[in-house]
């Protein structure tokens, strides 16, 4: 009996467990549908990136000898759904049942469970750590910490071990990390792919019927396909990761990319699995390439915080995205979708995104990220911003990452303390602050940097919280030897920047 098999946009692996399992009489379904098109309005370089790799994955799939069924967005037979074309196709050849990889958003698993026809949901095996791995490393634990997960895929994986013992002695090489950088007209850029014609009939398509998305579609430089992805991945080891570990947390205006690997569009969407890019970095280092501190920084990156990150999505359940701990209810203002701002380190970071569909790790975290927790913006709205705008973005990975590290939503299931800082750590590591209208070094007045005013006002609001934080409490001492009038004067400030930025005034 032939059955369906379903390849969803992300699963783009010829390993995926749904295809291990087809058969010659199977038909394969991939389909590109207004559901997941639009669910937030993805950047245009995310749906053009995605399509033109869904569009060629089709093609080696057909090539190695299955019958692949693909729905183009223009099919005026199209049902725009997901689970719609699973019927459509089961209907017109009598299939009667389907077989899916676990998809990695609670919406999708739900609804193909809903679907009136059986679906098996296989295990996504791409990760390194299985649901019940992670749950039984999670169990009994009183906190769920990152680094003592790591060690353990460290152990399982034997990346970067000898026998029982890490590499050089140590799990965690940070310490020789957290580097400022400085402008290098030697520092090697990412490769730019030209698209060729399918990619272009995709940019095509894209302009046409998602015109008021926020972002730039083209110049569009992604590799789609998984020869590209391996080139990027080549590139990188050879000419970036070596400095990778020093300088992954600085920012340099007018550099989107710095030493960072670019490789998370084509690890989340399959075209390159974990395991292998961990290994090319492991290799890369035992050929004595590249420098413990950069090979393990990275490794950590992917073994530790991208499989703990999926970990907790699905550990937590499907409520975790509303989640509002300190309960936040501002809006996202307008310069998060690139109305002019003074802020040169918020325009830096927001422009890239709006170019590229692309910020690193410390941006997100440090610059957007920190500004909308410091200003009391609504976790679900930033949420829902950062899972639009950023090329890598799904919900199992984006989710953790915003609601729980970056906006402290969940309470602390991902980290013990907020990510909060004032101007002062983002003039430390980047150079955005020599190019601003405001001046860091301003506490108060006209000036000030708004960073300055909202760090203090956040935790000024959220005192009952976190004075007893043992990781953050003790910054209440620096807040309590001011004087009265001063606190009052940053507490006013703050709420009138607020205010201007609420009314729509450029801050
Ligand atoms: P590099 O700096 O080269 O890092 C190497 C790889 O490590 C990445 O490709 C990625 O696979 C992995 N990685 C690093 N940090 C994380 C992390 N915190 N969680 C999971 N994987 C990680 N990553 C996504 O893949 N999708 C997202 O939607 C996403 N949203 C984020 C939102 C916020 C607020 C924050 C703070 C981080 C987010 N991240 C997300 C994690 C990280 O910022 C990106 O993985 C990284 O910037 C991708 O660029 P890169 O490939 O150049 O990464
Ligand atoms: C993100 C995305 C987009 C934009 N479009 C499609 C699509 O048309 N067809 C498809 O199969 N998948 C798409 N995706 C990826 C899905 O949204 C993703 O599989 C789920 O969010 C689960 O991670
Ligand atoms: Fe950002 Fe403040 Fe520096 Fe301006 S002065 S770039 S707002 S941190």
């Amino acid at each position: 009996m032939s059955r369906l098999i379903l390849v969803l946009g992300d699963q783009l692996s010829h390993h995926i467990a749904a295809l291990r399992e087809a058969r010659p009489s199977d038909v394969v379904l991939m389909a590109e549908v207004m559901d997941e098109a639009s669910y937030v309005r993805h950047h245009p370089q995310k749906i053009a990136f995605l399509f033109a790799a869904m569009r060629k994955f089709a093609g080696e799939l057909r090539a190695r000898g299955l019958e692949v069924v693909y729905t183009r967005l223009d099919d005026p037979e199209n049902s725009q759904s997901i689970g719609g074309e699973i019927l459509r196709l089961a209907a017109a050849r009598g299939l009667r049942e389907v077989i899916a990889t676990e998809p990695g958003e609670w919406r999708l698993i739900r609804a193909l469970g809903d679907l009136p026809i059986p679906v098996h949901q296989r295990a996504d095996d791409r990760f390194l750590a299985s649901h019940a791995e992670f749950e039984a490393w999670a169990e009994g634990r009183k906190e769920l910490r990152m680094e003592w997960f790591y060690r353990e895929m460290r152990r399982k994986t034997g990346l970067l071990m000898q026998g029982d013992q890490p590499e050089g002695g140590q799990w965690n090489y940070d310490h020789d990390n957290r580097k400022p950088a400085s402008g290098d007209l030697l520092r090697v850029r990412p490769p730019f792919c030209e698209p060729d014609a399918e990619t272009q009939a995709v940019l095509d398509l894209v302009e046409a019927r998602f015109p008021g998305n926020f972002g730039r579609l083209r110049p569009f430089g992604w590799a789609t396909d998984r020869a590209g992805a391996l080139r990027m991945l080549d590139h990188f080891v050879r000419h970036a990761l070596d400095e990778f570990g020093p300088y992954q947390d600085a920012m340099l205006a007018g550099d989107p990319f710095l030493y960072h690997s670019l490789l998370s569009p084509y690890i989340n969407a399959g075209l390159l699995s974990p395991r292998e890019v961990c290994e090319a970095v492991a290799q890369a280092y035992a050929r004595g390439e590249v420098r413990l501190n950069s090979a393990e920084g990275y490794i950590r990156q992917i073994l530790g915080w991208r499989e703990f990150m999926r970990g907790i999505y699905f550990l937590e359940g499907p409520d975790y995205t509303a989640r509002n701990l300190l309960d936040h209810r501002r809006d996202l203002p307008a310069l998060f979708w690139g109305a002019r701002t003074r802020m040169s380190c918020m325009a830096e970071a927001i422009g890239q995104t709006r170019d590229h569909a692309y910020a690193h790790h410390i941006q997100r975290l440090m610059v957007t990220g920190n500004f909308a927790l410091l200003a009391g913006i609504d976790p679900a709205q930033v949420h829902e911003w950062y899972l639009a705008v950023y090329i890598d973005a799904y919900e199992w990975v984006q989710a953790p990452n915003v609601i729980g590290m970056s906006q402290f939503a969940d309470g602390g299931v991902v980290g013990s303390k907020p990510y909060v800082s004032s101007g002062n750590y983002i003039n430390k590591m980047s150079d955005y602050c020599k190019g601003c209208a405001y001046k860091v070094a301003a506490r108060t007045g006209r000036d000030a940097c708004p960073f300055n005013l909202l760090y203090w006002d956040f935790l000024d609001r959220h005192r009952e919280r976190f004075a007893r934080n043992p990781r953050i409490g003790r910054i209440y001492a620096t807040w309590d030897r001011m004087d009265e009038a001063r606190r009052r004067t940053i507490r006013a400030e703050a709420a009138d920047f607020l205010h201007r930025m609420e009314a729509g005034e450029t801050v």
